[in-house]
């Protein structure tokens, strides 16, 4: 990889939990790592308990770890989000020389990265927002890697970054996904997903334990289950194991005893945000981060306990046949929260100028990152066949798959609903996929108020052309 065998191939800035494991995982490929954190504490704790597991080049001032690096020089970014990223951007970018390269692999918000990498380009420098998902774990033995930035920045940086990266079926969970921000906004989306993705299992459970009436340990099984067919996953595979667990203190199962209030660090949000800037429906993502949200509304709760709940209808009466009912619900708003997710990625791509593969990046998730699961593997199929696909739910392995469960994803919305069982994303992206494939929507009627209180026009079916009803005159229509 370098001809240079005294320098560092590429160095690691910020060394708490995530920086620490990426710069191990680069050691341990073989690479020569050169190590740098604000507090030298951190530095040495690392060669004192990992030194040994490659060839580290420690640094204590910037200076001296920009210098320990070959050229064009890799430094990749592992601190806080935000204000410190900044910081250490601009130490970096002082301290480097044009055609070096600096790597922000924290979770920054991608148009953070957009501005951050005009800024730097300036200086003459690569800048590369990478996102990075798999968490402490991932860091350490193969996370999957989304870097933007420039193809000549990835022709230098890609390789190191493909060889530590997860592989699945020897193909590395790593590859240039556009210019500037596009690596960064792509793992935000797939944060996104996978608050979408949680959320569905979530409600999965609730409905098992509240409406089939199973215990959290005869749950884990069925999710086990699960986990051998479609729903093939990491997420799944973990739900087992958190379900089955349980609690030493009280002999309860530990999904009793912890509270039921779900945090969130913030991209999940982005991505809802993002998505109503773009004006694109993620119902599934964004009744997910809500439904974080309600769940944290801790006191709001408390004084809404005593709410009516009307009259609830019967549990269902079997219970085998309504276990089946709901692992087709949860597979279908799935699809339909990931169809979303990948509406999103298009429409960020269209607006800022990215040529995003999207079956390279349905490749890249299949490792490495929490929603790691199998259906990726169909995504990517799904855009093997047409590239250009509008939607994934048109794609026909994934209709035929939607149009199999849809009875059933019905049923139990309907049930849910009998039973006061709150399922957000399941009827939310139950809403989304009928109001998709609806021929006529109420939005021919909101045209129509929009235009009787505010004169804001509408268009017909029957001709071009926009219109305008004399709403506090004669009623006739004029052309506007
Ligand atoms: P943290 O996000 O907890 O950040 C701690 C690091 O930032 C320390 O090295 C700290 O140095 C450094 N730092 C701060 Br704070 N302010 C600084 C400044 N002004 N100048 C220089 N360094 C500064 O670390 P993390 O949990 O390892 O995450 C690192 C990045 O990776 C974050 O952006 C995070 O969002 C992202 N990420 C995390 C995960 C995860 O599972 N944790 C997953 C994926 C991505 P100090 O030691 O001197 O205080």
């Amino acid at each position: 990889m370098t001809n240079d065998t005294s320098r560092a191939h590429i160095g690691v800035v910020g060394l708490a939990v995530m920086g620490s494991n990426i710069a191990r995982n680069f050691a341990r490929h073989g690479h020569v790592v050169a190590v740098y954190n604000r507090s030298p504490e951190k530095t040495r704790a690392l060669l004192a308990e990992h030194g040994d597991e490659g060839e580290f080049r420690p640094a204590e001032t910037i200076e001296e770890f920009v210098a320990s690096l070959e050229r064009p020089r890799r430094a990749l970014i592992m601190v806080q989000a935000g204000p410190a990223t900044d910081a250490v951007i601009g130490q970096l970018a002082d301290a480097m020389e044009p055609g070096d390269i600096i790597i922000d692999g924290g979770n920054s918000l991608y148009t953070d990265t957009i501005r951050r990498e005009r800024e730097i380009r300036a200086r003459g420098l690569h800048f590369v927002g990478a996102g990075i998902s798999g968490g402490e774990e991932g860091a350490l033995n193969g996370p999957a890697i989304m870097p933007g930035g420039t193809a000549e920045a990835y022709a230098s940086l890609g390789p190191l970054l493909e060889s530590v990266s997860a592989h699945v079926d020897g193909t590395p969970c790593c590859a240039h996904i556009g210019a500037d921000g596009a690596g960064h906004f792509v793992k935000m989306v797939h944060n996104g997903i996978e608050y979408a993705d949680m959320q569905v299992i979530g409600e999965a459970y609730q409905l098992l334990r509240d409406a089939a009436g199973l215990e959290p340990a005869e749950i884990a099984g069925i999710f086990r289950e699960w986990n051998t067919g479609d729903l093939d996953s990491y997420l799944v595979e973990i739900t087992a194991e958190v379900l089955a667990q349980t609690d030493a203190a009280t002999g309860r199962p530990l999904v009793d005893v912890i509270l039921d209030a779900a945090g969130q660090k913030g991209t999940g949000r982005w991505t809802a945000k993002a998505a109503l800037d773009l004006g694109i429906p993620v119902t599934g993502i964004g009744e997910a981060v809500f439904a974080r949200a309600l769940s944290s509304a801790l006191d709001q709760r408390a004084a809404a306990r005593e709410l009516p709940a009307g009259r609830l209808g019967e549990a269902p009466a079997d219970r085998d046949a309504f276990v089946e009912q709901v692992r087709r619900a949860l597979y279908a708003s799935k699809i339909v929260a990931y169809s979303q997710g990948f509406d999103e990625i298009n429409a960020g791509a269209a607006e800022y100028g990215w040529d995003i593969d999207r079956g390279a990046l349905a490749t890249i998730w299949r490792g490495g990152c929490i929603i790691r699961a199998r259906f990726l593997d169909r995504i990517k199929d799904a855009y093997d066949r047409d590239p250009a696909l509008p939607a994934l739910l048109l794609d026909d392995y994934f209709r035929a798959q939607v149009a199999d469960c849809l009875d059933a994803w019905r049923e139990v919305v309907v049930t849910a609903t009998r039973l006061g069982i709150p399922t957000p994303v399941f009827a939310s992206t139950l809403a989304y996929y009928d109001g998709l494939r609806a021929e006529r929507l109420p939005a021919a009627l909101i045209q129509g108020q929009r235009d009787y209180f505010g004169a804001h026009t509408y268009r017909r079916v029957d001709r071009e052309g926009s219109f305008h009803t004399l709403w506090g005159d004669d009623r006739s229509e004029v052309e506007a």
